[in-house]
């Protein structure tokens, strides 16, 4: 069997400088040593030392000319983490932080949530440090022009199927789309999130937000409540936020918060989500703009809003922005439930206290797996050429969401210990990757 204190040494000496990366791996390994406990038959060195190791890890030059004609430099990344169970599948972050370290915790992280989704996507990620803001579309388009003049000769519809996270949304998707169509002479399936005029899905859009509270109205009905009249402290105002803040308003919640990097808003009557959207989808401003059109809110600088009372706290921001400090505001303020919209947006320290404290915590590889799994139903629409429903392609999320549930409740019981969802989830994701892994040999 396995010492997984060995491995994790061996993962510390091979990634020294990749702190976001060891993260997301010491979190999946202390689900592991569960497993180790129960089932140590299911856990072998063949599996957990590739598991660590993506398969392919590409590092490029994205030159561009700005509208000054200056040229400018950016770096690309895609990390091919695992292809065990399909094609290698996540998203493409631009954003000025994005390093080597960021992309493979987030591709890592892909692997798992992937897998629980129950499609047959393998686990990918990739992006730049480039900053869309602030950048007129002209730049935003030659950069990605740049962008997939070098990524498209290693992606594919049946290879690698980027798609949006933070500073890519349809815009960006459009530009990279147009141009591996034009390199390479072909209209395919390769990218997800596309406009709805050139294979793009219905609910694509919606679908992390949407996913997120169907996924949390699975755990507040299995613990006997639901969304009904809970008051509920968001982060973000991006494209998971904002559909969040929407099917939770529409299952009856108040949200009363929203955030960007520059601050948050605090809106007691509920954050009236038309002037989010035509502040943040329209005009591409800040969340500040807010309270010039609701003056009962209050706008808070170089703040978060976990210290505002809840009954459901939904981090749809960043890694990393939900401490221990967090934690326990959010725990002596009453909090009952914290789903993550973003990906790994609570510190372990965090992750720790609010399990001790009893309260319902969803990890992101499971709450916000709606979006790729609605990337996955597009991939299945672009093959078969045809376009589904927004009624169709809504039930199948919620259906997939409800069992990603069912999957992380039931595998955490199982293990021995129930409620631990974060335990469940990684369990579960881990068991399917492993299975097909052994499968294929040494490869
Ligand atoms: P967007 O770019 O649409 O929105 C990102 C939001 O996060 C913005 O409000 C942004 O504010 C805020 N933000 C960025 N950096 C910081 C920071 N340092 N501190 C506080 N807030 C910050 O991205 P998405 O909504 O797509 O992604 C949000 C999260 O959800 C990410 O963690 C992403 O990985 C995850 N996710 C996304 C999925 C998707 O389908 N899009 C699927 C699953 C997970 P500002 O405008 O100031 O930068
Ligand atoms: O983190 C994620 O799951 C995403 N950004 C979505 C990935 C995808 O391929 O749709």
């Amino acid at each position: 069997m396995t010492d997984l204190k060995v491995l994790y040494e061996t993962v510390k000496k091979r990634n020294p400088n990749d702190a976001e990366f060891l993260q997301a791996v010491e979190e999946v390994f202390e689900s592991l040593n569960v497993i180790a406990d129960v089932h140590p038959e299911k856990l072998d060195d063949d599996v957990l030392y590739r598991l660590v190791e993506p398969e392919r890890q590409i590092i490029f030059r994205v030159p561009w000319i700005d509208d000054q004609g200056k040229m400018q430099v950016n770096r690309g990344f895609r990390v091919q983490f695992n292809s065990a169970i399909g094609p290698y599948k996540g998203g493409l972050r631009f954003h000025p932080s994005v390093n080597i370290s960021i992309i493979k915790f987030l591709g890592f992280e892909q692997v798992f949530k992937n897998s629980l989704t129950t499609l047959p996507m393998g686990g990918g990620k990739g992006g730049s440090d480039f900053d869309p803001k602030g950048k007129s579309d002209g730049e935003v388009m030659r950069f990605c022009q740049s962008f997939m003049t070098e990524l498209y000769r290693h992606i594919g519809a049946n290879t690698d199927v980027p798609a949006g996270d933070i500073g890519v949304g349809a815009r960006e998707i459009g530009y990279l789309f147009g141009q591996y169509k034009r390199i390479q002479n072909e209209f395919t399936g390769v990218l997800t999130g596309k406009g709805l005029s050139y294979g793009g899905s219905l609910v694509r859009t919606e679908a992390t937000g949407y996913g997120l509270c169907y996924f949390t109205e699975a755990m507040l009905k299995d613990k006997g409540t639901d969304f009904t009249d809970k008051t509920v402290v968001l982060s973000g105002s991006g494209n998971v936020a904002i559909y969040a803040c929407q099917k939770a308003q529409q299952l009856g919640a108040k949200v009363v918060t929203m955030s960007d990097s520059n601050g948050f808003i605090y809106d007691p009557n509920g954050i009236d989500l038309d002037t989010v959207k035509e502040i943040k989808e329209v005009r591409r401003g800040r969340i500040k703009e807010y309270v010039e059109k609701h003056p009962e809110a209050t706008y808070t600088e170089g703040a978060r809003p976990w210290a505002i009372p809840c009954d459901i706290a939904l981090p749809c921001a960043i890694q990393n922005e939900l401490g221990l400090d967090d934690a326990k505001e959010l725990v002596k303020n009453g909090v009952m439930a914290v789903c993550e919209g973003a990906n790994m947006p609570t510190t372990p320290d965090a992750i720790h206290y609010l399990l001790e404290n009893k309260v319902l915590y969803a990890p992101g590889k499971a709450s916000n797996a709606g979006g790729v799994a609605c990337s996955g139903l597009e991939m299945s629409q672009n093959a078969e050429h045809l376009s589904w429903t927004f009624e169709d392609v809504d039930k199948k999320l919620k259906d997939i969401m409800v069992s990603i549930f069912n999957t992380c409740r039931d595998t955490a019981k199982e293990y021995g210990h129930p409620d631990q969802y974060v335990v469940g989830a990684n369990i579960a994701g881990y068991l399917k990757v492993a299975e097909a892994m052994k499968a294929q040999g040494c490869v």
